[in-house]
C-alpha cells in the first residue's frame, strides 16, 4: 500500500515535471523564432516555399513577406542579406505579385501598388507567361525580376509595424 502511494506520488510529480518542460520546450521554440529576427527581418533560407506558401509561413509567424517600396528600405534589406549570403546569392522571394491584374504588381499585404522598383535589366518579361511573383534574382545583386509562383526558394519576412 505505502509502495502505491508512492508510485502515484512519483507519477504526479513525473507528469508535473512533464508538463513543466513541454512548455519550456514550447517557449524556447517561440523565442528561437524571435532570434532569428534581424533588424526586423527574418530571412529564411533551408525551408523553400514557393511565392503562396513564403507568404503563409510569414504570416505563421505575425510577419510579412517583405514589403520594398522605397529605395531606403531596399538598401537595408540588402544590408541584411549581405551579411548572410554576400553577393553570391540565391533566388529570394519578396512580397509582389501582378495575380489581382497582369502587369500591375502590388505589394500584397500592404495592398499597394509598386512605386519604386528594382527591376533586373529586361525585367519584368514573364516569360512563357508564367511568371507572376517577385523575387530577388539570384546572381543579379538583389535586382528583381517576375519568376513563377511556384518556383520553390529562399524568402524574406519582416516585421509587422
Ligand atoms: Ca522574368
Amino acid at each position: 500500500m505505502f509502495h502505491l502511494k508512492y508510485l502515484q506520488k512519483f507519477l504526479f510529480l513525473a507528469i508535473f515535471i512533464a508538463l513543466i518542460l513541454e512548455k519550456s520546450f514550447a517557449t524556447e521554440a517561440g523565442t528561437t523564432a524571435a532570434t532569428n529576427v534581424t533588424n526586423g527581418y527574418y530571412i529564411e533560407r533551408s525551408d523553400k516555399g514557393n511565392w503562396f506558401q513564403a507568404f503563409n509561413r510569414c504570416s505563421t509567424k505575425h510577419m510579412n513577406l517583405v514589403v520594398l517600396d522605397s529605395k531606403a528600405k531596399m538598401d537595408a534589406l540588402i544590408r541584411e542579406l549581405k551579411k548572410v549570403f554576400g553577393s553570391d546569392h540565391p533566388n529570394i522571394w519578396i512580397g509582389g505579385n501582378d495575380n489581382k491584374k497582369i502587369r500591375q504588381f502590388m505589394w500584397i499585404s500592404a495592398n499597394k501598388p509598386f512605386t519604386y522598383t528594382n527591376w533586373a535589366p529586361g525585367q519584368p518579361d514573364n516569360k512563357n507567361s508564367v511568371e507572376h511573383c517577385v523575387m530577388l534574382w539570384e546572381n543579379h545583386n538583389y535586382h528583381w525580376n517576375d519568376g513563377n509562383c511556384l518556383s520553390k526558394m529562399a524568402y524574406v519576412c519582416e516585421e509587422r509595424k
